[in-house]
């Protein structure tokens, strides 16, 4: 990539585009093309090309999707498998069209069975059943990345796969019901506090493992791959290292400095019992995640507080 070259992100607004673009503001990059989805609706397929055709990006990296927590994956399913399928479909499809000539498609660590052998390694896609909580989310990404591997076999392509594991960060969705895990204990924990509360609920046993990585280490992520990989066989992005939900809860509550009960309701599912990437492929690349988990959430709790939070 050159640094005037044409860069379309796809998905600026959101938790993984805005880092990208940040990352990429950072390095020099200057000429990117960006459409809110209110300007262009990647679910369409005609308006998708017609952009395309426009504005001829040199680069895309796809990071538009819809994403959501246990709760939203487990409610939206019709939504959550129609909406992926569609807009990863059009942009793959687009990019292919109109000559793009390397595109980053992000996938998701839940691709993975449920009963995987941990870590997880990325020979072992399709190696058994999916976790039925994400199951449509999981059957989209893995649609993109046998997509993206397609295009390149026959029109000899260079489109990218990543598989980010549970991300977190600025620009994330605080709701309360559709959220992942972290930022939403960020933010039960401080209105917790700020109403002087005696106890949060925490959903599921607490037992679940779980690994977090900083939004920002995966842009960094991204544009090293970018820059240094092109193959199709799909590549984990992690931290390397996975805690319990309480442990995380913990380590949240004593950020937030929230300093009263957690309470596990087991009613609410647990999910995948653990996912951990393995990152050795990554690692032998000479990619390593750079920010801690600690540092990471003071950090995105700051972010909250400054920028989300209204009292
Ligand atoms: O982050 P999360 O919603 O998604 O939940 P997954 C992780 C674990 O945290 C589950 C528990 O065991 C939840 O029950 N948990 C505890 C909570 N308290 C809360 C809470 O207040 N909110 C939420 N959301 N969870 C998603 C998939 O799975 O991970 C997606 O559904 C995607 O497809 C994403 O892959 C990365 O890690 O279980």
């Amino acid at each position: 990539m050159e640094k005037d070259s044409k860069i379309y992100i796809a998905g600026h607004r959101g938790l993984v585009g805005s880092a990208i673009m940040r990352r990429l503001e950072i390095e020099g990059y200057k000429n990117f093309i960006t459409r809110t989805h209110a300007e262009l609706d990647l679910t369409r397929q005609e308006k998708v090309e017609e952009f395309f055709r426009e504005e001829r990006p040199d680069y895309v990296f796809l990071a538009a999707a819809r994403v959501g927590g246990i709760y939203a994956n487990n409610t939206f399913p019709a939504e959550f498998i129609y909406s992926n399928l569609t807009i990863q479909t059009n942009i793959i499809h687009a990019s292919y069209l109109f000559g793009v000539k390397k595109m980053l498609f992000l996938g998701s660590s839940c691709i993975y069975p449920k009963n995987c052998h941990q870590p997880m390694k990325e020979e072992y896609l399709l190696g058994g059943h999916l976790e039925p909580t994400n199951e449509p989310y999981a059957v989209a990404k893995i649609a993109g990345i046998k997509m993206c591997q397609a295009y390149n076999r026959q029109y000899g392509t260079n489109f990218l796969s990543v598989m980010p594991t549970n991300l977190y960060g600025p620009n994330d969705n605080f709701d309360l019901k559709t959220s992942h895990v972290l930022p939403a204990l960020i933010r039960k924990f401080h209105e917790a506090k700020i109403k002087s509360l005696s106890e949060v609920e925490i959903w599921g046993t607490g037992s679940p493992m779980r690994e977090f990585l900083h939004v920002d280490d995966l842009a960094d992520a991204c544009l090293f791959l970018m820059k240094n990989y092109n193959k199709s066989e799909i590549i984990n992005i992690g931290a390397g290292k996975d805690l319990t939900i309480k442990e995380l809860a913990e380590i949240i509550a004593c950020i937030v400095k929230f300093e009263g009960r957690l309470v596990f309701n087991s009613i609410k599912p647990d999910g995948m019992p653990k996912k951990l990437l393995d990152v050795s492929r990554l690692h032998s690349l000479g990619w390593m995640a750079k920010i801690g988990l600690e540092q990471g959430i003071a950090k995105t709790y700051k972010w909250y507080v400054e920028n989300v939070y209204k009292a």
